[in-house]
């Protein structure tokens, strides 16, 4: 791997001036804790075993398990809008979409806006982001930075970083896989960081396992011989949902057959059956790419030969899915062991909060699904995993209704910084000492998505969820109300909106999000709608995309449908 820029420039000045650094004792000074706050992207519940979900079972995440393990587990954090750059701007910001004005990706994020890093680093800490970034622009509040370009790559990634010589933005590719880079740039952030006096803010965000989900070299056949079990709504028909209708995000149906799937063409080639964006695979180096195929192509030949269709094929594409969307997981559970590691080894565990989340939930085939963006708890759902030996008791589980709009002050709470009345959410800190019950902490969290028509055509809509209800509105070309309920019915298929016996439930829930839309001061309960010829046209362009099979298995009718 080559040193990214700052690295080289420090090892340069250290050499140069035949100083060793001098050996003192980290955060010798202050004592205020270290964070390092690591976000996967896309890393569903279901698929951390912490979490205890029948799938993360077959593919266990030991590493992150051990935050829990050692400090708290979240059993009802939820994100505010489910999508990657909304969701990292709440985090930074603690505030909602509609107050930090970043609603949906393609928005231009206002770097010039109070963050809690800003806070920080003028609190005296120092402060790092390393990785996905996603949020247009340049990170702000931050001694060091080195983030991916855009949505980043899995193989031989650009990353972009200020040349400390030139201070020029410069941007450079990396041989290597981009957990693997990630992690190991992290780590010399933390070893270069070893003899300050200051406590740091580490922001260490994976790609992994975000779509296509291309798993590292030693992990291509990881999962192979698992069958994994496919959630029983897998053939769901949407009956009573007029707001998951019309998706583009059905397992069976939309995923691109080489790219997503990596199926070949035919029996003995190595060529992706369809792969509309060339660059994932082309960037590989001839090494690589011939390692990637030595590994698939027995997989794939394998599929060719058993001449799959209907339901069967629908199955395995179920199946191939969850086997890359695991394996791609185990690198960043390596990486998240290897931090724990350096921590324990380097006397830095006692004083360092380590956090484990990700953006926002996933599908892993609930409803047909992958992807995001609903309301529906898989997606709303934002694993979080929290540790911070003597402060946090091991093996707590915390299970207050919580989001990320929570986590800038939870941040500043901890470090001693006062928290801005202007930020919308409440340190966790009180329930992770015991100081305020589970049941206390909040009634009721306020969701809304913007981001429509876009990839996965999935509908605008808002919506409040308490401990047991959710109601939501899908708006724009719809017009229509869901309410479920949780204990009922967890798996979200029954709308109860016209069930008489919901009457009473659906009033006092309506009363609960005009009191959230008044309390966060929402500015738009609801966006402008979209002309018909816009969504026409990205039906269009999204359907043009899919499947080089042409077919996909249609539950309704039970056959394949041309697509
Ligand atoms: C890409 C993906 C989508 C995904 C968005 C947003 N398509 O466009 O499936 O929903 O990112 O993801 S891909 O074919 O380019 O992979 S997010 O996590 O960044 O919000
Ligand atoms: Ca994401």
């Amino acid at each position: 791997m080559k040193l990214s820029i700052p690295f080289a420039g420090v090892l340069f000045l250290l050499l140069s001036c035949g100083q060793k650094p001098v050996q003192t004792t980290y955060n010798q000074v202050d004592k205020r804790p270290n964070i390092i706050y690591i976000m996967a992207d896309d890393h569903a519940e279901q698929a951390i075993s912490a979490y205890g979900h029948p799938i993360s079972k077959l593919a266990p995440t030991p590493n992150i398990d051990r935050i829990a393990k050692e400090g708290a587990l979240f059993q009802n954090n939820f994100c505010t809008n489910s999508i990657c750059g909304p969701s990292r701007a709440v985090v930074l910001t603690g505030k909602f979409s509609h107050t930090n004005g970043f609603r949906m990706n393609g928005n231009k994020f206002d770097g010039s806006q109070q963050t809690f890093p800003k806070l920080l680093q003028k609190a005296g800490y120092h402060t790092a982001m390393i990785g996905k970034w996603h949020l247009d622009g340049f990170p702000q509040g931050f001694d060091y930075w080195h983030i991916l370009t855009d949505q980043g790559n899995y193989y031989n990634p650009d990353f972009i970083a200020i040349n400390e010589k030139t201070q020029h933005i410069d941007t450079t590719r990396i041989e290597g896989y981009a957990t693997d880079i990630i992690t190991e740039d992290a780590l010399n952030y933390l070893e270069q960081n070893k003899h300050s006096d200051k406590p740091f803010m580490l922001m260490l965000h994976h790609k992994a396992p975000h779509r296509n989900w291309m798993p590292a070299l030693r992990h291509l056949n990881k999962y192979d011989a698992v069958q994994f079990p496919l959630p029983d709504t897998y053939f769901t028909t949407h009956e009573g949902s007029l707001g998951s209708k019309n998706q583009l995000q059905t397992i069976y149906k939309d995923m691109y057959e080489g790219h997503d799937l990596k199926m070949t063409k035919e029996k003995g080639s190595s060529e992706l059956a369809y792969n509309p964006w060339t660059t994932d695979f082309d960037r590989m180096t001839p090494q690589q790419r011939s390692i990637w195929n030595a590994a698939y192509q027995p997989k794939n030949d394998a599929f060719h030969e058993a001449n799959l269709s209907g339901k069967a094929l629908a199955k395995w594409k179920g199946q191939r899915y969850l086997q890359d969307y695991l394996a791609t997981i185990a690198a960043v559970d390596e990486g998240v062991g290897k931090v724990l590691d350096y921590l324990e080894k380097n006397g830095l565990a006692e004083n360092t909060i380590v956090i484990y989340t990700t953006d926002q939930g996933f599908y892993l085939g609930e409803k047909g699904w992958f992807d995001k963006r609903y309301m529906y708890e898989e997606s709303l759902a934002m694993p979080l995993l929290m540790k911070y030996p003597n402060h946090i008791k091991p093996g707590t589980v915390v299970n207050a209704l919580t989001q990320n709009i929570d986590f800038a002050e939870t941040f500043l709470d901890y470090a001693q910084v006062d928290i801005p009345k202007d930020m919308q959410g409440k340190s966790l800190r009180p329930l992770l000492e015991k100081k305020i019950a589970d049941a206390n902490f909040r009634d009721a969290i306020y969701y809304h998505y913007y981001d429509y028509p876009a990839f996965h055509m999935v509908k605008k809509h808002y919506g409040v969820r308490t401990k047991r209800y959710k109601l939501i509105h899908f708006y724009d070309d719809i017009d229509t109300w869901e309410l479920y309920d949780l204990e009922e019915d967890p798996q979200e298929i029954h709308n109860q909106i016209d069930n008489p016996k919901y009457d009473a439930i659906k009033a006092q829930l309506h009363k609960t999000l005009n009191q959230l839309q008044a309390a966060y001061l929402v500015t738009d309960k609801e966006m402008e709608k979209v002309s018909k010829k816009s969504i026409e046209n990205h039906y269009k362009q999204f359907e043009k995309l899919r499947g080089y099979t042409g077919t996909s298995y249609d539950p309704i009718t039970d056959t394949d449908k041309k697509l």
